[in-house]
């Protein structure tokens, strides 16, 4: 596994040279932030992002994300000129050496929660998903927190009222379409895609969401049968429904080949479908994260895998999920356990 870090580009507070002092650090997880969802990156922009990270040692090694415009989700009549632009991008960065690029296809919003920093008994600061909460919230009226604030109050009720035409089977039908013209092009520009869940995994805001859990991705992967057709397995995000079994789905799509990415996560699972963003070791959360680890090491993966959402903790302030300390320890964990599984299995096998 190729120990990765998420890094917002130069605005981040957490610098490149704070993330090459983590021990195993190898790959940095990021992105052009400033072009426009739908435009083409330009190869020169991918060039000289590669190469602020490498002179720091690292290199990246997932684009996360490629965000895919609304118009390709909602099917519209002009979706045609934003994939010949997301193919254009994917070609740039085959042609750079990117070999994984992230992406969701999730209406509108990405992920959701209703705090983003509660406080936890021991004084650390978490992202929460109260189920009550959210459902009293109305994106309409835009006060999500972490919101996006370049949508208009206009501009967002025209976008929920398109999608009441578009249910679930429509927006499979739209992703689709998406890949089956944008998959040639990755195969061939050596690029593997890697969808992300929905977050949480189903419907919110009466808005269709279907990456959501094992069926699902059984769904997916058959829409393009290759490798390259591939998904982001975030632990955290198909844990918080209750119904996924997430060891099983994470072995299921590790045995097909098709795990181009690891996010781990652990998440709390607190009455019903609320939780919170834990700490990433097993007994604060709800989900094992040795057998995480040892599914992907027993399956051979290789791919990236890096800690997710931290807590806020030490004081530190900055972007909720994306702070140095916790997410730092969380790698460390990760490190711990691979170090510990590789060496079982050695053993077992003397
Ligand atoms: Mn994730």
């Amino acid at each position: 596994m190729e120990m990765s870090f998420r890094w917002y580009g130069h605005d981040d507070p957490v610098t490149l040279a704070n993330i090459r002092q983590i021990p195993g650090m190898e790959g940095i997880v990021t992105a052009i932030y400033d072009i426009p969802v739908g435009e083409v990156w330009p190869l020169e922009r991918i060039k000289k992002l590669q190469a602020d990270v490498e002179e720091h040692g690292m290199y990246i090694n997932v684009i996360e994300s490629v965000p895919v415009h609304e118009s390709i989700k909602i099917g519209r009549p002009d979706r045609d000129t934003y994939i010949e632009n997301y193919k254009q991008t994917l070609i740039n960065l085959g042609e750079a050496g990117i070999p994984v690029v992230c992406y969701n296809f999730m209406p509108i919003f990405d992920w959701t929660r209703s705090n983003l920093a509660y406080e936890l008994p021991d004084g650390s600061n978490a992202l929460i998903f109260d189920e009550e909460e959210v459902n009293k919230m109305d994106p309409r009226t835009l006060s999500l927190p972490g919101w996006d604030e370049s949508y208009t109050p206009e501009g967002m009720n025209a976008l929920m009222d398109e999608y009441k035409e578009v249910d679930e089977e429509k927006l499979w039908e739209n992703l689709e379409y998406f890949i089956k013209a944008i998959m040639p092009v990755a195969e061939k520009a050596g690029v593997k895609m890697a969808i992300h869940p929905d977050d949480p995994p189903y419907s919110i805001f009466g808005l269709p969401r279907i990456i959501t859990g094992g069926e699902a991705l059984n769904r997916f992967i058959n829409l393009y049968d290759s490798e390259y057709n591939g998904v982001t397995l975030c632990v955290g995000s198909y844990a918080s429904d209750p119904k996924n079994d997430t060891i099983a789905i994470l072995k299921d799509m590790l045995a097909k080949k098709r795990v181009n990415f690891m996010h781990a996560r652990n998440i709390k699972l607190v009455g019903g479908r609320s939780f919170e963003e834990s700490a990433h070791l097993s007994e604060m959360g709800s989900i094992d994260m040795y057998e995480v680890v040892k599914a992907c090491v027993e399956a051979g993966f290789e791919g990236a895998i890096r800690p997710d959402h931290g807590r806020m903790i030490w004081g530190e302030t900055g972007k909720p999920g994306y702070g140095l300390y916790d997410r730092a320890l969380g790698a460390t964990y990760l490190n711990g356990l691979e170090e510990a599984v590789k060496k079982n299995l050695a053993a077992q096998n003397k």
